[in-house]
C-alpha cells in the first residue's frame, strides 16, 4: 500500500453515546432486554442522525401498515406535534392484545414493547416486512425514546401504558369503556441518543405519500401541528397514480397514451409493474419489496429492465422492424422510461451498503416472466402506442450515435470547452484558470451558504448538493446521469464521465469534498467517492480529488481559540494548556453550526487549512475492504478510506 506519509492516527468516527441513568428494582429484566439497543443504537436503526431518527417513525408506521396488510383497517393517522420532536401514530386495526401472557405474566402489549424481537416480527407471515433496517420492532423505538405512551382500544375499553427509555412507568391501565378498536403510539425520541431530535415534516409527508401509492387502499392522514396542517394521502389508483405523479414531476412529456400495467399474484409472489416512455433522456425506475423502497435496485429491478428490453426486441423482430444504419442497445430501448416495480414475497434478502438492494436470485426471472409477455402483448394490442415507442427508441439510438460523433468533434476543436451548460446551483469562481481554481462540493444548502460566504470568490467555487446521491456502484451511465445531484456535479467539472471522461476539460485544479463529520456526511462522502472511483477514476489518479477537514471541536480560553479535527487533537490541545486555564470545549454538530469566518479559517483558506488527498491505491485497497465491510455502517467504510488516504498536510495547497 504505497500511500505516502500515511497517517497513523485513528479518527474516531462518532462518539458512542452510552445509556444514561441507572436502573434498579423490578425493571431489571426489561432493561437487560433493551440495553443493547441503547448501547449500540446504530446496529438497530442505522445511525443516530436524521435518518436514524426518522427510522423510528417508519418502524411504527410499518406496524400500522401491517394491520392494513392483514386486512384489519384501511386508515391511519400520523401526527407531528407542535414541538416537532414527538409524534403519534394511530391505526384502527385490532389493537395490540392487552391480555396477560401466561408464561411471562405480563400483558402482550408490554412484551411487544419491552422485548427485543430477533428479526421476523409478528406481522403478516406471508410477506414478512424485514426489509433492510425495517422490522426491528416497536421495542427498539421504545428503548430509544425518552417517553412513549401506548393506547389500545379493544375488548370494549381504552387501555394505556407509559414508558421511559424502554421501561414501563405504569402498568397497563384499563381507563374507560370504549367502542371501537385500534392502536395509538405516542413517542419522543431521546435527546441523549440522537444528534437532533426534530423531525422533518416534508420527509414524513413524502414517506407517507410513497406508502399510499404502494398500498392503494390505505388512507393516511398526516397532521402537522406546528403548521396547523392536515394532509390526506390516499391513492386508490396505486401505482398508476404514482407513475402519473413521477411523470408530472419529471416535466418531460410522455411519448404515448396510457400506462403499461401488469400484475400477478400466485400466492408466493405478488408483483405489480407500471411504466411509460417519456421524452426524458434517462431511465427512471423505482423498485419496492414488501412495500419498502429498494434504492439500490436488485434482482426484481433487473428482471423488470431485462423484461422490457426483451419484449421490445422481440416485438421488433416479429414485426420485422429493422431501422437502417443503427444498432439498438438495451439502453436505447429504456431511454425515457419512467417505471415502478413493486413485489411482495416472503423471505426477502437484502444486500449492499445500506441494505437497499434485493438479492433473491429467483426474483429476476419471476419479474421478467411477468413483464416480457405482458408488455409484448400490450404492444401487439396497441399498434399506435407501439409505433410511438419504437419511433422513440430508434431516435434514441440515432441521437446516441450522433452525439458520440459530435463529442469527438468538439473535443478535437476545443480541449478546454467553457462554461455553457453549468448547473444553476453552482456558485462559480471568477478565475477560469484550472491552475489556480478549486471546487468545493458541499452537502446541503445551509452549509453551502456558509462556504460561499467564507470562500475566496476569485479562486474558489461552491457546488451545494442536496437530496440523495445515488449509489452508483452497480448502475449504468444513463441511470447515473439521471440523478440530478450527480449530473450537476459532472456538468460542473466539465470532464464527462466513463468512456467520455477527458481530464483536459476539467474546470478546476482541485475538487474538494466538504461534508459534515456525522454519519450522514460520511455516507454522502462514501457515495461520492464510489462515484469518482468507478466513473472518474482518472481524476483520482491525477491527484485532483481531496477531502476537506472541518474541525469537530472549538476550544476557547480567554481570548485564545483552537480548533481540533478529532478527539486526539482535542486532547493534545487540552493537555498542552496550562493547568490554571479553564477551557471551554464546543462540539460542532455540523458545518451549519460554523460561521463563515470560522469555516474560512479552519477549512477553506489554503494558508491555514489541511486537506487530505484521495489516492488511488488507498481507494483500491478500500474497495477490496468494501466487500468485507458490506452490510456494516457506511461510516465504517468511510473510516477505512480516511485511514488509508495519504495525509497531505505538508502540501502547500
Ligand atoms: C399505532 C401505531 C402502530 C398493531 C396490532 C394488532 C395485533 C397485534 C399489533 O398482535 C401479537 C402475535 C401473534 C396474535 C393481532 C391483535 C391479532 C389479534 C393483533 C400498531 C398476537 C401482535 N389481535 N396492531 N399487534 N400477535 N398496530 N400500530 O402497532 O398472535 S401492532
Amino acid at each position: 500500500m504505497p500511500a505516502t506519509a500515511k497517517t497513523t492516527r485513528t479518527r474516531k468516527v462518532r462518539s458512542e453515546k452510552p445509556a444514561t441513568g441507572s436502573y434498579t428494582g423490578k425493571d431489571i429484566d426489561v432493561l437487560e432486554g433493551l440495553e443493547p439497543v441503547r448501547l449500540r443504537p446504530a446496529m438497530y436503526i442505522g445511525g443516530v442522525d436524521q435518518r436514524g431518527l426518522h427510522h423510528l417513525l417508519w418502524e411504527i408506521v410499518d406496524n400500522a401498515v401491517d394491520e392494513y396488510l392483514a386486512g384489519q383497517t384501511d386508515r391511519m393517522q400520523v401526527t407531528l406535534h407542535k414541538d416537532g420532536a414527538s409524534v403519534t401514530v394511530e391505526d384502527h386495526g385490532r389493537g395490540i392484545p392487552v391480555d396477560t401472557h401466561p408464561k411471562v405474566k405480563k400483558s402482550t402489549l408490554e412484551v411487544i414493547l419491552t422485548t427485543l424481537h430477533a428479526g421476523g416480527k409478528f406481522s403478516n407471515k406471508n410477506y414478512a416486512r424485514s426489509g433492510g433496517l425495517h422490522g426491528v420492532g416497536a421495542s427498539v423505538v421504545n428503548a430509544l425514546s425518552s417517553e412513549l405512551v401506548a393506547t389500545v382500544h379493544r375488548d370494549g375499553y381504552e387501555w394505556m401504558q407509559r414508558y421511559k427509555r424502554g421501561k414501563p412507568t405504569t402498568p397497563v391501565k384499563k381507563l374507560k369503556p370504549f367502542r371501537g378498536h385500534g392502536t395509538k403510539i405516542f413517542f419522543r425520541p431521546d435527546e441523549a441518543i440522537f444528534d437532533r431530535v426534530h423531525f422533518k415534516p416534508e420527509v414524513i409527508r413524502q414517506h407517507l405519500e410513497d406508502i399510499s401509492y404502494i398500498h392503494a387502499g390505505l388512507k393516511i392522514t398526516f397532521v402537522d401541528d406546528a403548521k396547523g396542517e392536515r394532509i390526506e394521502l390516499a391513492n386508490p389508483d396505486g401505482l398508476n397514480a404514482y407513475l402519473a405523479r413521477l411523470i408530472e414531476d419529471g416535466k418531460k412529456p410522455p411519448v404515448h397514451e396510457q400506462h403499461f400495467y401488469a400484475a400477478r399474484d400466485d400466492g408466493q409472489h405478488k408483483i405489480e409493474v407500471v411504466l411509460r416512455w417519456t421524452e426524458a433522456i434517462d431511465e427512471q425506475i423505482r423498485s419496492y419489496v414488501n412495500g419498502i423502497r429498494t434504492h439500490a435496485g436488485g434482482t426484481h429491478e433487473s428482471g423488470f429492465r431485462t423484461g422490457i428490453a426483451r419484449a421490445v426486441r422481440n416485438y421488433m423482430e416479429v414485426h420485422d422492424i429493422k431501422p437502417k444504419g443503427v444498432t439498438i442497445s438495451n439502453d436505447d430501448v429504456r431511454e425515457g422510461i419512467v417505471g415502478i416495480v413493486s413485489t411482495f414475497h416472503s423471505d426477502p434478502m437484502f444486500q449492499g451498503q445500506t441494505k437497499e438492494r434485493l438479492n433473491n436470485p429467483e426474483m429476476s426471472g419471476v419479474v421478467e416472466s411477468l413483464v416480457r409477455p405482458a408488455l409484448e402483448t400490450w404492444l401487439n394490442n396497441n399498434p399506435s402506442i407501439a409505433d410511438a415507442v419504437i419511433g422513440r427508441i430508434v431516435l434514441a439510438a440515432r441521437a446516441r450515435e450522433a452525439s458520440r460523433n459530435a463529442q469527438k468533434e468538439v473535443r478535437r476543436k476545443s480541449p478546454g470547452s467553457k462554461r455553457n451548460n453549468l448547473p444553476g446551483k453552482l456558485v462559480d469562481c471568477r478565475s477560469t484558470d484550472p491552475g489556480e481554481s478549486e471546487l468545493f462540493v458541499v452537502e446541503g444548502d445551509s452549509a453551502g451558504g456558509t462556504a460561499v460566504n467564507g470562500r475566496d470568490s476569485r479562486t474558489q467555487a461552491v457546488l451545494p448538493l442536496r437530496g440523495k446521491i445515488l449509489n452508483t456502484e452497480t448502475l449504468a451511465v444513463g441511470k447515473i446521469m439521471g440523478n440530478a445531484e450527480i449530473s450537476a456535479l459532472v456538468e460542473t467539472l466539465g470532464t464527462g464521465i466513463g468512456g467520455h471522461f477527458d481530464i483536459r476539460r476539467l474546470r478546476y485544479g482541485r475538487v474538494i469534498l466538504l461534508m459534515d463529520a456525522d454519519s450522514d456526511g460520511y455516507h454522502i462522502s462514501t457515495l461520492l467517492l464510489t462515484f469518482f472511483f468507478r466513473h472518474m477514476n482518472e481524476l483520482i489518479r491525477q491527484g485532483k480529488l481531496y477531502l476537506a477537514q472541518p474541525p469537530l471541536y472549538k476550544i476557547s480560553a480567554g481570548k485564545d481559540t483552537w480548533y481540533a479535527r478529532d478527539d486526539v487533537e482535542k486532547e493534545e490541545i487540552l493537555a498542552s494548556m496550562g493547568a490554571n486555564r479553564r477551557p471551554e470545549v464546543d462540539r460542532f454538530k455540523g458545518l451549519g453550526e460554523m460561521n463563515a469566518s470560522q469555516l474560512k479559517e479552519t477549512t477553506l483558506n489554503p494558508a491555514t487549512r489541511t486537506l487530505l488527498r484521495v489516492d488511488i491505491e488507498s481507494l483500491t485497497e478500500a474497495d477490496t475492504t468494501f466487500n468485507q465491510l458490506l452490510g456494516k455502517d457506511p461510516s465504517e467504510r468511510y473510516r477505512v478510506i480516511m485511514e488509508e488516504a495519504s495525509f497531505a498536510d505538508d502540501l502547500d495547497l
